[in-house]
């Protein structure tokens, strides 16, 4: 373990870019929004300080109208990514968009609120950290009241997404039937060249289908200033992700808690909770499958699967006890079928590959979110598994960015999936091994 903890310690510093951390170096070469998030709490594990500078950093990203983009290009002749920040345009067509750095134009999931409070809770013994939280917090409590502005337009304390890749998810079956809406034809789309195949094995990456579509929303985001109410009336892919706002609803309590010891205003977020846990709760569970699920805005339909962004309720404490004992049962009879914890979908469901990106495989920032969350609910045993299970695929296959769930297909193994020398692979270790 000591060895794992060194090499853990290596990779942040070799994905080290003087103030942030890129994701893994030629796939994903700039400042990622929810990875920063994960990554800031490895990183604190040998520096406090380069945390708060990693999370300043993403927030010199930060819209006027309170957005963090989900990709903040500190690096403007980087190449080796699309879409690169002149294919957003971001600056060009919203004025709050900054032109330096240079961002994307839509958002990820909010992990930062709770990243605060963990940071405070184990370094608030530190006035420098102290200060930098400080710093932090108002520029976080206004990226949550950007998502309940522009992306509940009803007031119900539910927010929606209009990109696959503001799920943190992006490949997801989940998304299958939202996307078949898009049809493009010809001229509907600006000509594009991928760039993430040259990195990875393209059987583990999104089809050319997917990237169509994922250009086709990019493009309506930009006509609408990637913030007009254009985007809620004409998107033909408009959902409530389930994790997206089980993690706004932690991160906001996350706020709350240190807001309070801070001597910050919490009366927002404490407005904003009471709106949304008992909407969540009410609209997204599903009695038959026993978790819950993501809505369909524009179909006015659950998404009714399995799928780990459903079990991120736990961390956030939305579940009574009858139910999160129900989602317990699932990860552990997952693993009595020879699954490590946790695949990113459901392996009975027909749309299940264990390889292909977000539609089966581990990734290891889900674990630490389920691990908090069972333990949470007292779980023990079972957050014990989702930490082992993660240390040993990490160990045995290495720091990729995501893994093989088969536990008979990953023996014989000698590689995981996808990038390698992940900057949140490293982070979740790090964190792990604290508890070890
Ligand atoms: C698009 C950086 C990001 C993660 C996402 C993951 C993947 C990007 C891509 O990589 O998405 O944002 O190009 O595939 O799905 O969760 O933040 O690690």
């Amino acid at each position: 373990m000591a060895e794992l903890r060194r090499r853990a310690h290596e990779i942040l510093r070799g994905n080290w870019r003087g103030g942030f951390t890129v994701p893994t170096a030629r796939l994903y070469p700039f400042q990622w929004n929810w990875d920063s998030g994960f990554v800031s709490l490895g990183v604190a594990d040998r520096a406090p300080l380069e945390a708060i500078e990693e999370l300043e950093n993403l927030f010199r990203g930060q819209w006027a109208n309170g957005m963090v983009p989900h990709i903040v290009f500190h690096s403007e002749t980087e190449t080796t990514y699309f879409p690169n920040h002149d294919f957003w345009a971001a600056a060009e067509v919203n004025a709050g968009a900054p032109r330096k750095p240079r961002t994307s134009g839509i958002s990820q999931p909010p992990v930062h609120g709770f990243v605060l409070e963990y940071l405070y809770e184990r370094y608030g013994h530190l006035p420098d950290v102290v200060d930098g939280i400080r710093r932090l917090f108002p520029k976080v409590l206004a990226s949550h009241r950007f998502f309940y502005q522009y992306r509940d337009p009803e007031g119900e304390g539910l927010v929606f997404l209009y990109h696959p890749w503001e799920s943190g998810r992006d490949n997801s079956p989940i998304w299958d039937e939202s996307l078949q809406r898009i049809t493009i034809s010809p001229g509907d789309i600006p000509p594009y060249e991928r760039k993430d195949t040259a990195h990875a094995d393209s059987d583990q990456r999104p089809t050319g289908r997917d990237y169509d579509r994922y250009v086709y929303l990019l493009e309506l985001g930009k006509r609408h200033g990637y913030d007009g109410p254009g985007i809620w009336e004409e998107s033909p892919f408009l959902l409530q992700d389930v994790m997206l706002n089980a993690i706004l609803i932690r991160a906001n309590e996350g706020l709350i808690r240190i807001g309070r010891q801070l001597g910050f205003s919490v009366e927002e977020a404490e407005t904003w909770q009471k709106r949304s846990v008992p909407a969540f709760n009410h609209k997204l569970w599903d009695e038959t499958l026993g978790t819950y699920v993501s809505w369909d805005v524009r179909g006015q339909v659950p998404v009714r699967s399995r799928e780990v962004g459903g079990f991120v309720a736990l961390f956030a404490g939305v579940p009574d006890d009858r139910r999160a004992q129900r989602m317990e049962q699932y990860l552990r009879d997952l693993r009595e079928r020879g699954f490590r914890l946790c695949p990113s979908y459901d392996p009975e469901d027909p749309l299940f590959d264990s390889a292909r990106y977000w539609r089966g495989p581990i990734w290891p920032q889900m674990n630490w979110l389920l691990h908090h969350g069972l333990l949470r609910y007292g779980f023990k045993s079972t957050a014990e598994t989702v930490r082992r299970d993660l240390l040993d695929l990490v160990d045995r296959l290495g720091f990729h960015e995501y893994f093989e769930p088969q536990r008979a297909v990953a023996d014989q193994q000698t590689r995981g999936y996808g990038g390698d020398n992940f900057s949140w692979t490293a982070s979740t270790v790090l964190d792990f091994l604290r508890e070890g």
